[in-house]
């Protein structure tokens, strides 16, 4: 009898775990497609702004330009991609069309092209430099198409909206495999003196025809949203979630702070990607040179964008000769040095790590010494932890709390003070559901 009695409990026992982690390893609430798990995985890539702006020295060109400015010396797209490889970005976006509505490539559907400057004899094609140097050197590639275009005489009437399709198509059919579509939320008015009004289902739906696994781009999404900065900051609380039903891109966007942290039960997964320029502007000026953002202040927007859950989209902006400027790439090099010094030594890999519902214990051989612990949830079933704590301590059974913060998602970098411990404990004290975590891993970053 006491034998069946200990079966029951047993059987009982097993059956309550594995309905535990059954419920634990069921998706909960919105999670993301494959295409957005794998974004989430890139975490920094680069963004290049490129076109008249470059040689007129304007940010918003105003779409009456010359194209002859156009007229990069020494354009050399393989020196992008490599400068992009080497600092560890998994891919460049580059701006195929600004706000001036000048494309980088020979538009069929534009008089304001490559093909109009005397770049090349008007043979060039931007676009098809960058696609090959990207394939060439393994990284991705996204564009950039303005809705705004500042040159388009259609622009303000319904056949301009047909004209955009068309330019995407040709960008989204002809260069091979693109991973993001990015579409900024500036508005104004066109040459003619009108406003646009977008049809951007339509937009979404035929870019989704031409490319089932690009991702998109803007302030509410569909795919990937702005943080509402563009300061490459991402709230210590950033949820990715969002609400979007009677949201528009750009004027009618939900409010800055919204965006920058998410929304707590919102019905859309959509991840946020922090966008900054490594200098004052996002297009070269040379009078800029001397505010190109240090390997370190780059290496902190790392912590405030990728160690908050989201993605680190740095502009990194060509000059006019069409190369990356020694100041911009011996940063990202610096950038490059100082991650990989960071996190090359995870000093919790020997521990021996206990699970239980709410906790996360951590029993190293001797005690380390750290300043950093960082924690992932495993997203693929949702974003589910809501508050946490973390304890060290010399003694299992004595534990001080030595921090506490809001949301983990895909990566959460947590900066503490230098702390020395055998024992560590993270304490999930509110979720959504049962957590179902990644790895914890405790490093030292020097100063
Ligand atoms: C904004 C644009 O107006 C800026 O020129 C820049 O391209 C930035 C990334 O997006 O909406």
């Amino acid at each position: 009898m006491k034998k069946y009695i200990y079966f029951f409990f047993t059987t009982l026992l097993f059956l309550a775990k594995s309905t535990d982690s059954l419920f634990a390893q069921a998706k909960f609430g919105p999670t993301p497609t494959k295409q957005q798990l794998a974004w989430h995985e890139k975490e920094f890539y680069l963004f290049m702004h490129f076109g008249p702006n470059t040689f007129t020295d304007l940010e918003w060109g105003k779409g009456s330009e010359d194209p002859n400015v156009f007229n990069p010396t020494q354009i050399d797209c393989n020196q992008w991609a490599n400068i992009a490889k080497a600092s560890g970005a998994k891919g460049i976006i580059i701006t195929a069309k600004h706000h001036d509505g000048f494309c980088l490539w020979p538009s069929k559907f534009s008089k304001h092209t490559v093909r109009e400057s005397k770049w090349m004899d008007g043979k060039g094609d931007v676009i098809k430099m960058l696609s090959e140097a990207c394939k060439k050197a393994g990284i991705e590639m996204g564009v950039y198409i303005s809705p705004w275009d500042r040159n388009h005489p259609e622009y303000g009437t319904a056949a301009y909206n047909d004209i955009y399709i068309q330019t995407m198509k040709e960008l989204l059919t002809g260069y091979g495999n693109l991973t993001e579509l990015w579409w900024d939320g500036a508005n104004g008015e066109g040459p003619n003196g009108k406003k646009q009004v977008y049809d951007f289902t339509r937009f979404k739906d035929s870019a989704m025809s031409y490319q089932p696994n690009i991702l998109i781009f803007s302030d509410i999404g569909p795919h990937i949203r702005w943080v509402g900065n563009e300061n490459g900051l991402i709230h210590e609380t950033n949820w990715n979630l969002l609400d979007t039903a009677g949201f528009k891109r750009g004027e009618g966007a939900p409010p800055n702070d919204t965006l920058n942290r998410g929304n707590f039960n919102g019905k859309n997964w959509i991840g946020a990607e922090a966008d900054v320029s490594i200098r004052k502007g996002w297009f070269y000026h040379a009078e800029e040179d001397s505010t190109v953002k240090s390997g370190k202040t780059l290496f902190n927007l790392y912590l405030n964008s990728v160690g908050h859950g989201g993605n680190l989209l740095l502009n990194v902006p060509p000059n006019r000769k069409g190369l990356i400027a020694p100041e911009d790439s011996a940063a990202l090099m610096d950038f490059k040095k100082i991650r990989a010094a960071a996190f090359k030594t995870n000093l919790f890999i020997n521990a021996i790590s206990k699970h239980t519902k709410n906790e996360i214990g951590i029993e190293l051989a001797k005690p380390v010494t750290i300043n950093t612990i960082q924690l992932q949830e495993q997203i693929q079933f949702g974003q589910r932890v809501i508050h946490f704590e973390i304890y060290a301590g010399d003694q299992a059974h004595d534990l001080k709390k030595i921090a506490a913060s809001s949301t983990i998602g895909r990566k959460k970098i947590i900066q503490l003070p230098t702390v020395t411990a055998k024992y560590f404990k993270v304490k999930i004290t509110e979720a959504k559901a049962i957590t179902v975590m990644g790895d914890v891993d405790g490093y030292f970053i020097k100063n």
